[in-house]
């Protein structure tokens, strides 16, 4: 198919845009009165981030984000997703604002709007402001007030010139990777831990919405979710009880609270002392939404898990039998898997609204070759048929408005450092130099066909 066609796919209004996050690829970790994040302290720490590399400088996006919009720009993308640093704002999580902090994204809303670039601005993509750690983090309740304490902040100052605002960049990650598996900050490994952590970030992403809205009422708020797209790994009951657990915990446990109000009856059955809800909670936490993001890259296989020890879900992700390919990161690839998911949340959530594809992309580490391209055609290939999924999926009824390449260009992988690239850009990160891939010049002409 033609790129031509494939554009045409599309509704005019679609919303083609690219993505980063603030730690990934700012730098200037400690300019400007910026207070260190869970994300400086963990990453400073021996033997937690492949190589020991650290956010510090990343693409120096902080002094370079003028020419960064401008390649945006020359992109032909409608749309840039960023996510605002809240230690940058405020230094210690509350009490005194950092005025320098806000002027950067002052100067860099300024200059999307200048690009007739719309914002898509997200709240928080990881990073915590560290003081809050002392009182638990995200297992304390108090970090929720905190949170909507920043949002009001930030609506307040900038909100006349964000397009949409989300609370949350995949709260999965931050509750199971960040308080169980351990392998992002703040580096927990305890179920208990990551429980407690869910429902404040539920009760956060509730609070925020409420602080935003009491500032401003016509800013789209909405949350971006990693929801797991689960495959059965055979056709049996087991394995089909299980996906559906497997659902309960992993995707429910924010879509329930957050697009209906409720956790799911297993749930909480299994855990509900360990959620630690009080009165009135759920009521907080189910605030309308305008949209939500949907980020996707990989379909997960799940199986029952027999162990009789083992605690809820009881299921285990065991490697797919019916795909061998998968990016250097090691994930597989599946693109119907978008549309697994995203048909089978329109279909369980009654008033799902519109999503955007907030993330989609694929670690390719392909370099700069003799003649200075850097010809990743396997990325081409992915982003193409991804693009192609989401064309179905609307042309099944899906609501979906937008897409947003990860990533803008390569950065900070968190644990994994700047070993793994996922940018449609490439980062040489000795000189700083970037160079726009195959990929994204292929995006760009596609972006390009379509009106922005
Ligand atoms: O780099 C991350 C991003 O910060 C969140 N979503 C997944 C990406 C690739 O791992």
């Amino acid at each position: 198919m033609s790129i031509q066609d494939l554009a045409d796919r599309f509704p005019q209004d679609f919303i083609w845009g690219v993505a980063g996050a603030a730690y990934q690829i700012e730098g200037a970790a400690r300019e400007d009165g910026r207070g260190p994040s869970i994300w400086d302290a963990f990453s400073h720490m021996p033997g937690r981030v492949h190589g020991g590399d650290t956010g510090d400088i990343a693409c120096d996006h902080y002094h370079r984000w003028e020419e960064d919009l401008d390649l945006v720009a020359s992109l032909n993308v409608g749309a840039y997703r960023f996510s605002i640093s809240w230690p940058r704002i405020f230094p210690n999580g509350v009490g005194a604002l950092n005025e320098a902090g806000l002027g950067f994204y002052d100067r860099l809303l300024d200059g999307l709007k200048a690009r007739n670039l719309k914002a898509f601005a997200t709240l928080y993509h990881w990073d915590l402001p560290l003081a809050l750690m002392a009182r638990g983090g995200w297992t304390d309740r108090g970090t929720a007030d905190a949170f909507a304490d920043y949002t009001g902040l930030v609506t307040r100052h900038l909100g006349d010139r964000i397009d949409t605002l989300a609370t949350f960049n995949e709260p999965w990650c931050i509750s199971y990777k960040g308080h169980f598996i351990g392998d992002h900050a703040p580096g927990e490994r305890s179920l208990d831990a990551a429980l407690a952590a869910t429902h404040v970030i539920n009760l956060a992403h509730g609070k925020a919405c409420l602080a935003a809205r009491a500032e401003r009422s016509d800013i789209p708020m909405g949350v971006v979710l990693n929801a797991q797209a689960i495959y059965p790994a055979s056709a049996s009951d087991a394995d089909q009880a299980a996906a559906e657990r497997h659902f309960q915990f992993h995707n429910d446990i924010y879509m329930g609270p957050m697009m209906v109000g409720r956790y799911g009856d297993q749930l909480m059955e299994s855990c509900a002392d360990k959620l630690n809800i009080e009165d009135g909670d759920m009521a907080v936490i189910h605030q309308p939404l305008e949209w939500w993001g949907f980020n996707y890259y990989c379909p997960v296989t799940i199986q029952h898990d027999a162990d009789p020890n083992v605690a809820f879900p009881a299921t285990k992700e065991v490697l797919s039998t019916t795909s061998g390919a998968r990016t250097d990161i090691g994930w597989e690839i599946k693109a119907e898997g978008l549309s697994h998911l995203l048909t089978m949340a329109y279909d369980r959530y009654a008033n799902l609204p519109p999503c955007y594809i907030t993330e989609n992309g694929a670690c390719y580490n392909i370099g700069i070759d003799e003649g200075g391209a850097v010809n990743d055609q396997p990325r081409l290939d992915y982003l193409r048929d991804h693009i192609s999924v989401v064309a179905d999926t609307i042309d099944a009824g899906i609501p979906v408005n937008g897409y947003f390449a990860w990533s803008l260009m390569d950065n900070f992988e968190w644990a994994e450092g700047f070993s793994m690239r996922f940018g449609i850009v490439h980062v040489n990160y000795e000189t700083q130099e970037r160079t726009i891939k195959k990929s994204g010049q292929w995006l760009a002409e596609l972006a390009g066909h379509m009106h922005r």
